[in-house]
């Protein structure tokens, strides 16, 4: 099996933004063993602090932010770094290329109970050589040259587009190595197995109570078939799941807080995540638009999100466009 480095050497990729997803996997290698020792290493549990968007962090939540923020502040090739954890964007070197923001630790309220969690990560060429700014980020995901995530489940995978379709790779806990292990992730175009937040159906907005409602319905309902449910709460593992066999994510918006448009960070979570789904042959959108195609306000802005499976993700959205 190919080695990470390898595979990225094989396509043809800059030396810097190879060595920049090299240092992202070392980084991500080292978070899974500290979620690994758990427990025995005293990691678990809160850290006592909250981040910029009033969460209680989380000890692995700061334990990997540190991690990654070390390494990419140690990266020549790297300008800045956005983190779920920062309030502030990070410069880094004056000189560097790329532009890195990250959720350090998705799926955080999983980590007590020994469930899946993961890294996101999303890389930018930076702009011209001027002190970078908040804005240097604010660009439409279609314009990121890399995107990935690694999933810490009962193996660590990392899942990486960087310009030719999506790859797998599995760490090999003996040689210590990101090997290949899948050369081309391609969605099914239709599912029949569906990720949302089931107790937040009354706050939804009438497209999306209506279109859950007719899946419900199964075989006797207007989708003439039946769907199964998935909800792991992390959602490294909702889109690993429907990278792997098809299926429909969803985290809409809901009137419990109005003016949020939704939980999940665009710069961070929805982008990268949206960047696989599309090169895979998903699709992902808003409840209006392409979410590759926003142009974004502000490094944590907040977005709904429905992906996955093309033609299951389009049925979605006919629904809110009423087409
Ligand atoms: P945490 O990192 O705070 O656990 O949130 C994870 C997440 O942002 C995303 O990974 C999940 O899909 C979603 O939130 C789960 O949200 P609910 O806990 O409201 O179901």
């Amino acid at each position: 099996m190919q080695r990470l480095p390898q595979v990225l050497q094989s396509q043809l990729l800059q030396p810097a933004l190879i060595t920049l997803l090299a240092t992202l996997a070392d980084g991500c290698r080292d978070i899974a063993r500290q979620i690994s020792r758990g427990a025995v290493a005293g990691v678990l549990g809160n850290a006592g602090a909250e981040n910029v968007q009033g969460e209680a962090q989380k000890k692995l939540d700061v334990i990997a932010n540190d991690i990654l923020k070390a390494l990419l502040l140690a990266e020549p090739s790297v300008r800045a770094l956005a983190s779920e954890e920062e309030t502030e964007i990070v410069a880094a070197n004056p000189d560097g290329r790329f532009l890195v923001a990250f959720d350090p630790l998705d799926g955080s309220s999983n980590i007590d109970i020994n469930g899946s969690v993961g890294t996101i990560f999303s890389i930018f060429e930076a702009p011209g050589a001027t002190p970078v700014t908040e804005a240097d980020f604010l660009r439409p995901g279609r314009q990121q040259i890399a995107a990935g995530y690694v999933l810490y489940g009962p193996s660590v995978m990392l899942a990486l587009t960087a310009g030719q379709g999506v790859q797998f790779y599995t760490l090999d806990p003996v040689s210590n190595e990101f090997l290949l292990t899948s050369e081309r992730v391609a969605i099914p175009a239709q599912t029949q197995e569906f990720a949302i937040n089931m107790s937040n159906q009354r706050f939804w907005a009438e497209p999306m109570r209506r279109y859950i409602a007719d899946l419900l319905l199964g075989k006797d309902g207007p989708r003439k078939k039946n769907f199964n449910m998935r909800w792991v709460a992390a959602m490294v593992s909702d889109v690993h799941r429907i990278l792997c066999r098809g299926g429909i994510f969803s985290y809409p918006w809901d009137r419990r807080e109005p003016d949020k448009p939704g939980k999940l960070r665009l710069m961070y979570e929805a982008n990268p995540m949206a960047l696989l789904i599309e090169r895979a042959g998903g699709e992902a959108w808003t409840d209006a638009a392409k979410i590759l195609d926003l142009q974004p306000e502000h490094i944590h802005q907040r977005v709904p999100v429905i992906l996955g499976s093309a033609e299951e993700v389009l049925h979605c959205i006919s629904y809110h466009t009423g087409r």
